[in-house]
């Protein structure tokens, strides 16, 4: 009912702002006024806002790169990702360059040349020069970046090394399971026609292969400086798996198995004593006491990045990186799925 009223108003208000145009423009022709005539005295003014724009504007720009670059994610804790991130400032960095220097001659441009009566504009038709200034100048700089950008998607999705330890990320709506290869690092088969309450999974019983898989729920290890290949599942609609501090990302598809792999080089441990992520989280956890929140400790995450439905927003699992001791101590802990 109200949002219909809001609609009713909205229109109206269009039709007050259109007869009251219409009435400006009778009252101006009675005066012999020619109300759409742009005299120069409107330009300079014009131009003079345009300057003050590009300062206004300047100033919104630095304020959100002080308000929000201490809000940007800790440094890569993966061996690929430390090359994205070079890869990712670059881009940000040819993008700031050019977005000043465009904007300041639009802007800056549009003061000095404001529309004068008598004054000509240059008038050219062609000009070399200028065509291969701005043909050859944007096409290397794209070459370079798809060059190093293919080199650093390869590096992720190339087949992972025979050592690496095998985890399958299983995606439903909406939640995550991570299975261990186990023993003989490889997964044992599943097929959806086998799911059941109990076996969430479907897993196939009559595959040895999976006699020594181990699941998880809630919170997955991995050790540290050691290749981790994940095989990526989902049961019903598209998930992504998106692990931020490891700068990887990859969608969940049903019906077949996406991969990516990566190495982690920062413990959880080791994170948290970092000074840019002891000041990251004093922020977020001032901001939960204000909300009457209890604090909490930094840790990695794996999200879902594709809103798969009305609880996507929660649907994460935390990541422990730990010493290799450590994650076959916590590995042993968990019994094999079959076994229970
Ligand atoms: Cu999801």
């Amino acid at each position: 009912m109200i949002q219909s009223l809001i609609y009713v108003a909205i229109i109206l208000t269009i039709f007050a702002i259109g007869y009251l145009v219409r009435v400006f423009e009778l009252s101006s022709s009675l005066k012999g006024d020619k109300p759409y005539e742009v005299t120069e005295k409107d330009n300079r003014l014009m131009s003079k806002i345009m300057l003050t724009f590009l300062f206004v504007f300047f100033a919104f720009v630095i304020w959100n790169l002080i308000e929000y670059l201490p809000l940007m994610l800790p440094e890569s804790a993966s061996e690929h990702g430390v090359g994205l991130d070079w890869l990712f400032n670059f881009n940000m960095a040819i993008i700031f360059f050019v977005f000043t220097i465009t904007h300041i001659l639009l802007f800056y441009f549009s003061y000095k040349y404001y529309g004068r009566k008598g004054n000509i504009a240059t008038y050219f038709t062609h000009s070399n020069k200028l065509e291969m200034i701005w043909t050859i100048i944007p096409a290397t700089v794209l070459a370079v970046i798809i060059i190093f950008g293919l080199k650093a998607w390869n590096k992720i999705t190339e087949p992972a090394s025979k050592e690496a330890i095998v985890i399958q990320l299983y995606s439903k709506q909406f939640d995550w399971t991570a299975r261990y290869a186990g023993k003989d690092n490889e997964l044992g088969a599943s097929n959806y026609k086998l799911i059941t309450e109990e076996n969430t999974l479907g897993m196939d019983i009559k595959d040895s292969k999976g006699a020594d898989d181990i699941i998880v729920k809630n919170e997955f290890h991995i050790p540290v400086n050691k290749e981790i290949e994940f095989k990526l599942n989902a049961r019903e609609v598209i998930h992504s798996a998106f692990l931020p501090h490891f700068r990887a990302q990859m969608n969940c598809v049903p019906g077949m198995t996406t991969m990516l792999h990566f190495t982690p080089i920062i413990t959880t441990a080791e994170m948290r004593t970092k000074p840019y992520v002891i000041e990251l989280m004093k922020g977020i956890n001032e901001a939960r006491a204000k909300r009457g929140e209890k604090p909490e400790e930094f840790n990695y995450i794996l999200l879902c990045n594709k809103i798969c439905g009305n609880s996507h927003y929660n649907m994460q699992m935390t990541v422990i990186v730990e010493s290799e001791a450590d994650y076959k101590k916590w590995l042993k802990s968990k019994k094999p799925y079959f076994k229970k």
